[in-house]
């Protein structure tokens, strides 16, 4: 090998040949399989959020794995025993869809796609176990999601109710609440979400909703905004129940208050329309006006229900009641604005000092009486509106004259031992909706038996299998309700005939738990092995979108807690450093009058773009990859083009990892002739080592501790870059190191360079790995680079230099300092004016420029 090396520098370096090759040799040995003998200490567990099997890769996926990858390869390289597993997200509607499509069956096309997509991901040379492969759609994976269900159901954590539900009439299934964004709409196909009443199963995730709400602290390593977000959905609200008579009525209502201290204000209440204390209060007469007043309501959302601006519409009951605290008598209404899913279903209305209140009382004409008043007002000005804040008690008995804030606990007190009021604390989380009406998801364990009611199918007959042949249509029930011999049973309980659930589970379910089965998915005996979850979890590093940050990552938080509720594992959080990565966009073309897209091949001149149709004007912005927006990258076309190694450097170097990338065809040339000069860099090098002429050039201590200085800087910054997930700066610092050390190579030492050359490789490993690999076969390894310790820095040797900084006034030296070496242009230029020699000089005048020449000289000019 020893003579190859300057034939090799006349060559540029092929990564089509060499990753294709790498690739293939670290199959053979097995370089990335998980160590069994580990202990809770040393493992380290770098998960990427597994993808839909949509049959492509897209820039989105590959920056979530490049950037699992790196840490997985570092943290192997510092010791670590690394699990870096990688599985499917099988089931779903697309495939479905697909499969009606296509003619084919649901299974078929699945199978399809994650063999191509995992030819497509061995390409990216990621450094996954694939032994450890789970796909959610096969009956060895979903036999254990059932197993899950049935112990839920053990433990009163899932049952069916029948409920208004969200229904999604593209699709022709129900969602979850997570599952309907703020317009109301469906988060997969967009459709406005319709009510219905139906009944559905659940688990009760609202058991643990001050748990999650509460252990969001603990997650010191989650990005803030996904915090906030998961708060935001659990809405915890601290409050009370106040309770009222109800005239010449033996019935009461109760009703949920964040605002206790507005008590003497109350001047009506106001049920939800389908409240059930309407029906035992509406005299005859009112029947039909309450039908038709519940027609209109069943098309709004909560969100409209919610609203600030719309108009409230309501009708009085035609009963009263009496507020506790006043005994004044007051009317009940039945309002537009008020959830029957949330609090009691009930408000008192204060409208003084609600705006939902207040609007409502103003088109009823309803009184509105003010009970607090701002802190230090002098005019009444606060009378024109309702008056929101805190401030002082007015109109409230012995109250009156107290802060209001204050005033909550008194009251609160007072009408607990008068027996009106209790504390209460509310959560906007509603419980998971997990059954859908469509075929291509986990069935349901459950047998409806008539004389057993709903039996769980027993564990050791799981898993309740999807029959395979079946009729798609796409339309209405789930096509499971056509099977009859799969439907048709016997009651495990009674041994009756009885029938199975046709519903099938929300595929969330089936990806909030496969973090856990990653440890060990061939073990068929149990999902997972308490003690072997100890060693590995919580997940070490998650990575992936940010719009999983309320649905994926609540639940697989709340499923974790209810395992380990069952017994079943020991941990109560799954995932310790959670990163969202930003969106990967690329340059769009757009027409703003007609929305339409364009393709870069449509547009004639990029310098004045215009559509290509009607002639107009063509906006240009970045918008996240697409195929609708013809804006797509495809990663196999840029890794034919560049290799791997260019592709996940480009990702990695473009932007930080958790912000906006922007595709950029000559930023990736860029990245791919800094891998031309790498490996140029390296083998010059290692040449030069090897070259007798150099025997007589003189190298130069001075030069040897510069190089030892640059490239363990290389390594401090790098480490840190790494542990702070700062890839973007790593790779600056790798091309710095380069840079500097190109200069003066050829005044170095043998035993330096090589060295140097040994540690750059090593420092390269993780980002670009095929080349890594090459290049440290080429010095003279034989075993892997992978196999190697990440380097440590010696302190000694980047220790910094110091030099005199010459100081001048006009161009004429009045004087040095000692400064160190490498310091920035602005850091220089304030020792400099804060020298004596400056201070003398200057006399105090301001200078009108100030020339800076690094590592020399400061000229001040006055
Ligand atoms: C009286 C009051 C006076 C209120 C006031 C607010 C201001 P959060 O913070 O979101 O929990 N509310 C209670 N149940 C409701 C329901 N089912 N549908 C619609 N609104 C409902 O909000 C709690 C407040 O929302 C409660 O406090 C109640 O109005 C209203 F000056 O009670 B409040
Ligand atoms: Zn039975």
């Amino acid at each position: 090998m020893n003579n190859t090396t300057s034939e090799i520098i006349d060559q540029r370096y092929e990564p089509r040949v060499v990753e294709a090759y790498w690739q293939k040799e670290w199959e053979n040995l097995g370089l990335y399989k998980t160590r069994t003998d580990v202990n809770k200490d040393n493992t380290f567990y770098a998960l990427s959020m597994f993808p839909y099997p949509s049959g492509s890769l897209h820039m989105g996926h590959v920056r979530n794995y490049v950037i699992t990858d790196v840490l997985a390869r570092y943290k192997r390289m510092q010791g670590y025993n690394v699990l870096h597993p990688m599985g499917w997200d099988a089931f779903g509607l697309p495939a479905e869809n697909a499969a009606i499509e296509r003619e084919t069956s649901p299974s078929n096309w699945t199978d399809k796609n994650i063999s191509q997509m995992k030819d497509q991901l061995d390409r990216l040379g990621l450094s996954i176990d694939w032994s450890k492969e789970v796909t959610t759609c096969k009956e060895d994976y979903y036999k254990w999601t059932q197993y899950i269900f049935n112990q839920l159901h053990k433990n009163n954590l899932a049952y069916q109710k029948k409920a208004t539900v969200n229904w999604d009439p593209i699709d022709q299934t129900v969602l979850a609440n997570e599952q309907v964004d703020a317009d109301g709409k469906s988060w997969r196909s967009g459709a406005k979400v319709e009510k219905k009443e139906l009944n559905q199963w659940f688990l009760r995730i609202t058991s643990f909703a001050e748990d999650l709400n509460k252990d969001l602290i603990k997650l010191k390593d989650w990005p803030e905004r996904v915090k906030v977000m998961q708060e935001n959905w659990i809405g915890k609200s601290i409050g009370a129940e106040i309770t009222f008579d109800i005239k010449n009525n033996p019935q009461k209502v109760v009703a949920f208050t964040t605002r206790i201290d507005t008590v003497y204000g109350v001047s009506y209440l106001v049920l939800a329309s389908n409240h059930p204390l309407i029906d035992k209060l509406i005299s005859t007469k009112d029947i039909d006006q309450l039908k038709e007043f519940r027609k209109t309501q069943e098309k709004l959302s909560d969100l409209e229900r919610n609203s600030d601006s719309r108009k409230k519409l309501g009708m009085y009951l035609g009963v009263n009641a009496v507020n506790p605290a006043n005994n004044k008598e007051i009317p009940i209404w039945i309002g537009d604005y008020v959830i029957m899913e949330y609090g009691t279903g009930a408000v008192m209305g204060v409208p003084a000092h609600d705006s939902r209140d207040y609007q409502f009382a103003k088109s009823y004409n309803l009184p509105i009486n003010y009970v607090i008043k701002p802190n230090n007002n002098e005019d009444d000005s606060y009378l024109n509106a309702e008056y929101v804040h805190k401030g002082i008690m007015i109109n409230s008995d012995r109250f009156n004259g107290i802060e209001s804030d204050f005033a909550k606990t008194q009251i609160l007190e007072f009408g607990s031992n008068a027996n009106w009021a209790k504390p209460k604390v509310t959560y906007k989380l509603r419980d998971w909706l997990i059954s859908r009406q469509r075929y291509w998801g986990c069935p349901i364990p459950i047998i409806n038996c008539k004389k057993c009611g709903q039996v769980r199918v027993p564990d050791k007959d799981l898993p309740v299998t999807l029959p395979i042949d079946i009729k798609l249509t796409g339309k209405g029930k789930s096509p499971l309700t056509t099977k009859l011999e799969w439907i048709n049973t016997c009651c495990p309980k009674c041994g009756n005939a009885a029938k199975r659930e046709t519903d099938t589970m929300d595929t969330f379910m089936c990806s909030s738990w496969y973090f856990l089965r990653y440890i060990n998915p061939s073990n068929d005996e149990i999902p997972f092995l308490k003690s072997e979850i100890d060693k590995w979890l919580p997940v070490k590093q998650y990575v992936g979108g940010i719009e999983h940050a309320i649905l994926h990552l609540l639940y697989s938080r709340f499923l974790t807690k209810a395992l380990k509720s069952c017994g079943l594992i020991n941990i109560d959080e799954p995932f310790k450093k959670l990163l969202t990565q930003g969106m990967v966009q690329a340059t769009t073309f757009k027409n703003p009058n007609t929305n339409k897209y364009f393709s870069k091949e449509q547009i004639k001149d990029i310098n004045d773009p215009r559509d290509p149709v009607t002639g107009e004007n063509i906006e240009i912005i970045y918008e996240k990859m697409s195929k609708s927006k013809y804006n797509g990258v495809d990663p196999s076309v840029v890794i034919d083009k560049y290799g791997a190694d260019t592709a996940r450097m480009f990702i990695l170097f473009k932007a930080p990892p958790e912000k906006d990338l922007e595709w950029d065809d000559s930023d990736v040339e860029g990245q791919y002739r800094f891998i031309q000069r790498l490996w140029k860099f390296v083998i010059n090098t290692l040449d030069l080592t090897k070259s007798n002429s150099r025997l007589k050039i003189e190298t130069e201590k001075a030069k040897d501790e510069e190089a030892l200085r640059l490239i363990n800087i290389a390594i401090k910054e790098i480490t840190d870059d790494l542990d702070n997930l700062q890839f973007n700066t790593a790779i600056s610092e790798l091309m710095k190191a380069v840079n500097g050390l190109n200069s003066i190579v050829n005044y170095c030492s043998n035993e330096t360079l090589n060295e140097v050359i040994s540690i750059l490789v090593k420092i390269t490993s993780p980002f670009s790995p095929h080349i890594a690999e090459e290049l440290w076969k080429t010095i003279g390894n034989t075993q892997s680079i992978h196999l190697q310790m990440w380097p440590n820095f010696d302190p000694g040797a980047i220790e910094e230099d110091t030099f005199k900084l010459m100081i001048q006034i006009n161009g004429k030296v009045r004087g040095s300092i000692d400064a160190s070496k490498n310091l920035s242009k602005e850091k220089l230029e304030a020792i400099a004016i804060k020298s004596d020699a400056a201070l003398k000089w200057m006399n105090g005048q301001e200078p009108k420029r100030i020339i800076v020449v690094p590592n020399k000289l400061v000229n001040i000019v006055i």
